[in-house]
């Protein structure tokens, strides 16, 4: 009998529906949408056998102000007085970095986000509550040890988030927030394959040796999130040695892919030995994701979690990136089953 795998979702997700991003093109239908979470779910739902889906009853704002400064989620608290369907977006952005500056107006806002893509609107902070509740939950799955693998269906979704700017789609970091709920019970290593850099991740555990952060993407060079993602960035302070990236060329095939995870990250995490794994699963990567170059196909998400589930380690997937609806579940699903079926062998 396969162990049936937990899934985390909470329906208030769906309330944030940001309409459209400030893009190099200017404005564009904003790809990360409510329907990506319901294409997730139409797929795992199919599989009662494998997948049981529940809520968070809970919203984790303590360990949200453990990861992030409150003035950022202040900031997430004047949002909510907008109207139902206004967005703000910075157009204004500091020539410094000036911290702590008041959150109560929203001009202020450019002090608290890097980008132009991630608006700010009433159901924002509630979308984002949610979705760390399901990353919380995840954790605490593992941690009971309910199950050696659970999936939270984050979204809107977390890498980018740093302690204390917004941006990439992101507003709270899941992981980050499942990261430090576990570290208090062991070391955490965390593999990042989303096809963009998981800074938020990154930074937020830069000077940290409990957490190792890993992460493999696409050359930041010419790709998103421009300032960080590259080799030489390996932590700072006591957390030197604990951060690993593995920038990949544009048109990655998931040979390629597969092999920097095996040959490169890996060996890393192995070297760690740590307690639990959290995996930030982007399916951008996905070769005919509309945003990115990648060319991974569904049976490569397979192969990707069997790499990770023989690392045999109680193991939390939490959702990041992934824009190609058409196959996101069925990815979705690829990863999760590969990892489940090279556990306890
Ligand atoms: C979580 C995650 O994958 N965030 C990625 C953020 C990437 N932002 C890049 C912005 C430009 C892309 N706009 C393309 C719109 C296509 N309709
Ligand atoms: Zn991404």
């Amino acid at each position: 009998m396969k162990p049936i795998i937990p899934v985390y979702f909470h329906d208030d997700q769906l309330l944030f529906h940001p309409p459209y991003e400030w893009d190099k093109r200017g404005y564009v239908p904003h790809p990360e949408s409510p329907e990506r979470p319901k294409a997730i779910l139409k797929v795992l739902n199919q599989f009662p056998d494998e997948f049981k889906v529940s809520s968070p009853e809970t919203q984790p704002e303590d360990l949200a102000h453990q990861v992030h400064v409150s003035h950022l989620l202040r900031l997430y608290n004047i949002a909510e007085t907008l109207e139902e369907d206004a967005f703000f977006f910075p157009t204004f952005f500091p020539k410094n970095h000036q911290t702590n500056v008041d959150p109560e107006n929203l001009n202020n806002t450019g002090f608290y986000c890097f980008d132009t893509s991630t608006p700010l609107g009433k159901h924002t902070y509630t979308s984002a509550l949610w979705s760390a509740a399901t990353a919380t939950k995840a954790a605490q799955c593992v941690l009971s040890k309910e199950s050696k693998l659970s999936y939270a269906l984050t979204r809107p979704p977390g890498h980018h988030a740093d302690k204390n700017y917004f941006g990439g789609y992101c507003y709270l970091n899941n992981a980050a927030i499942a990261a430090s709920l576990l570290s208090e019970h062991g070391s955490v290593a965390i593999v990042d394959i989303d096809y963009h850099h998981g800074d938020g991740i990154q930074s937020i555990f830069y000077y940290d040796c409990r957490v190792l952060t890993t992460s493999v993407h696409a050359d930041p060079t010419n790709r998103f999130p421009y300032f960080s993602g590259f080799a030489s960035e390996i932590g700072l302070g006591a957390g030197e040695g604990f951060n690993l990236n593995v920038p990949l060329p544009y048109e990655t095939t998931g040979e390629s892919f597969l092999n920097a995870l095996t040959t490169i990250i890996i060996p890393k995490v192995n070297t760690f030995n740590p307690d639990f794994l959290i995996i930030a699963a982007g399916f951008d990567t996905y070769k005919d994701d509309p945003l990115c170059d990648f060319k991974l196909e569904t049976d490569d998400y397979t192969k990707i979690g069997n790499v990770l589930g023989q690392l045999d380690l109680p193991t939390v997937v939490v959702q990041e990136g992934g824009y190609f609806l058409p196959a996101l579940g069925d990815n979705v699903k690829a990863l999760l089953c590969g990892i489940r079926d090279k556990q306890n062998k």
